[in-house]
């Protein structure tokens, strides 16, 4: 199956990036959505994506390696520091017009869904209600022996901060490689996937699993599935619609598409 592909010019605006009017009419009488964004979606505020989160001090590090429970008992200061280094970037960031047009989606589609993969609380910050975090959030604290969430805490010298009830390391509240996924979160995901008549992957490289497999549990399930990526991902010849563009250019002109701004 060849999905019907959009190449921008890449000076198009919005209003320049032609959305097949088959997807827009899609979105429009869809009563059922979700949406599945990744790192890409936050490119256009300045938060690195994960590929890009190599940048400067941290580019002798793999993310693979220091996401993991294993490098946070191996070195845990190192690992402690490149989350409050992320944790800056993205308290310094703000939504753009990517994530502003999917919360107006949420606004028009009775069931909606987003999905994500970012730990950057952007979506939220954009008026996105109807969402589950699959992997977490930065801003969030927790005790590492599982003691449960704590809303403040002192940055120690040599290493992380420690657990006011256990003494054990604080981390943060987000889902290391090899650790399992929030349950209900991940089955509010997989029911959303199955559900849903269209879906939106939104910078994403699908690469990381579960997530990676929402796309084609929704399409197994007769959805339309449409992907918004400036590059090819494993998904893109599996899918409905490709529009190879920036999501914030992409995003706001599927949202003019489907709902014109009366004149
Ligand atoms: C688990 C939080 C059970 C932390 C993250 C099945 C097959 C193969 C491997 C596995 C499998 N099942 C499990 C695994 C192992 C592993 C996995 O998937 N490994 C991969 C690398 C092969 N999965 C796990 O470990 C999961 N847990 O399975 O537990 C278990 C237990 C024990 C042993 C084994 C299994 C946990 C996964 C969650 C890990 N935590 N994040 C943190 O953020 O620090 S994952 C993290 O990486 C992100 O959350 C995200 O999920 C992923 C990065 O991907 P993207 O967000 O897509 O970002 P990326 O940079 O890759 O790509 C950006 C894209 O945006 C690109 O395509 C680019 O073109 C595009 N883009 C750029 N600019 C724009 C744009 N798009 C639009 N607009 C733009 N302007
Ligand atoms: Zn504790």
């Amino acid at each position: 199956m060849v999905p019907s592909r959009v190449d921008p010019d890449q000076s198009a605006s919005a209003s320049a990036f032609a959305i097949p009017e088959a997807l827009a009419l899609r979105l429009r009488v869809a009563r059922r959505v979700a949406v599945l964004t990744g790192a890409g979606i936050s490119a256009e505020s300045g938060v690195p994506t994960f590929r890009d989160a190599q940048t400067g001090m941290w580019a002798r590090f793999d993310p693979l390696e220091l996401a993991t429970p294993a490098a946070f008992a191996r070195q845990p200061r190192i690992v402690w520091d490149w989350y409050a280094w992320r944790r800056e970037l993205v308290a310094a960031a703000a939504p753009n017009p990517g994530h502003y047009a999917l919360a107006a989606i949420e606004r028009h589609v009775p069931d909606f869904l987003l999905i994500t993969q970012n730990v950057d609380g952007l979506h939220q910050a954009a008026g996105s209600t109807r969402i589950v975090e699959l992997h977490g959030n930065i801003a969030r604290v927790k005790c590492a022996r599982g003691c449960g969430g704590v809303d403040t805490w002192e940055d120690a010298a040599s290493e992380p901060p420690r657990c006011p009830r256990c003494g054990a390391f604080l981390r943060p509240d987000v889902v290391w490689f090899e650790e399992m996924l929030p349950v209900d979160e991940l089955l509010r995901a997989e029911r959303a996937a199955r559900d849903c008549e269209l879906m939106l992957v939104v910078g994403t490289s699908a690469e990381v699993h579960p997530a990676a497999a929402l796309p084609a549990m929704a399409r197994a399930c007769g959805a339309t599935v449409a992907e918004v990526n400036p590059s090819a991902t494993p998904l893109s010849d599996r899918i409905d619609y490709v529009l190879r563009g920036p999501s914030g250019i992409v995003l706001p002109a599927l949202v003019a598409a489907a709902w014109p701004p009366a004149i």
